[in-house]
């Protein structure tokens, strides 16, 4: 109860922000957009990970009015850089399952598209494979919706879902994003070279882009663009950064 009023007043407050995380083409190392990825700035307490406060938010329902602020401020923010030139850059927004249990997500998404003018196919929604199969019929619909609207849909976390690839087939999907446990000693590991290749060839024969996470090191880099993974998330190019800092690394990266 205490979390749940005090994220309340924080969404009131303004205490929420976003920080972005750059996507980089490791081929031209020019950055290709970005992951929008929440913090709660507390008065007290300082920056709180989302990892302390989304389960809460989900629970209590508050991920859906939270989950537009992140929508709004993320394309308000995309829309600023496509206004500086940068019309290749894409944002990506998570969405929670619990988001999806709501009629209006689809209209509402639309709102934010039309207030905000941005171009449809730069605003991407990231979505674990978990997410999808909490309610497989209804998650299905309103995922073709929101490709209709011409957004672009990308698995979170991929390769950590309780689901079968199957799907694959069926669900509307641009994009598949290797999740970071992978990374880890990926030259030495074998199994994670083993399941980051496979993912990479399945979205290769699929005719889906992938993006790798959690690259950190030159080492995982050079491993991934051996198999032609070229989309890099990572601290090796960057840490989720704040807008400001984020503009400074958009002109060195320009
Ligand atoms: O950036 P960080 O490592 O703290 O993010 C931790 C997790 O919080 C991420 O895995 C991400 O899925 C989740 N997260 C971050 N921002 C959002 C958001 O805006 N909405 C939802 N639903 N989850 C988010
Ligand atoms: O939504 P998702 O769970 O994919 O969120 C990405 C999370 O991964 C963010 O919390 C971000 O801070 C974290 N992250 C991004 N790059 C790296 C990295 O290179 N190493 C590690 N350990 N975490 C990362
Ligand atoms: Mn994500
Ligand atoms: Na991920």
């Amino acid at each position: 109860i205490f979390l749940e009023n005090a994220l309340y007043k924080a969404l009131e407050n303004n205490e929420l922000l976003l920080h972005f995380q750059p996507q980089i083409d490791c081929r031209t190392e020019r950055m290709i957009g970005a992951e929008a990825l929440i913090r709660w700035n507390h008065p007290t307490k300082g920056m709180i990970s989302p990892v302390e406060f989304i389960p809460t938010a989900e629970a209590t329902g508050l991920i859906v009015p939270i989950g537009k602020w992140v929508l709004e401020c993320a394309c308000a923010q995309l829309k600023k850089w496509h206004d500086e030139g940068r019309t290749e850059l894409s944002v990506s927004v998570n969405l929670s399952g619990r988001q999806f249990e709501e009629d209006d997500l689809v209209s509402m998404i639309e709102g934010v598209l039309k207030q905000t003018g941005i171009n449809p196919e730069s605003l991407h929604i990231e979505l674990t494979e978990n997410q999808i199969f909490r309610n497989t019929h209804m998650t299905l619909d309103k995922m073709r919706e929101l490709k209709m609207l011409g957004i672009k849909i990308a698995l979170d976390d991929f390769g950590t879902g309780y689901s079968s690839l199957g799907y694959l087939k069926n669900f509307p999907i641009d994009t598949l994003k290797i999740d970071r446990s992978f990374m880890v000693d990926i030259l030495t590991d074998k199994n994670n070279a083993a399941i980051t290749s496979t993912i990479i060839t399945l979205a290769q024969n699929l005719g889906l882009d992938v993006i790798a996470e959690g690259v950190e090191t030159k080492a995982q880099l050079a491993f991934l663009s051996a198999k032609d993974c070229f989309y890099i998330q990572g601290y090796y190019y960057s840490k989720p950064l704040g807008v400001e800092e984020l503009a400074a690394y958009i002109d060195r990266a320009a």
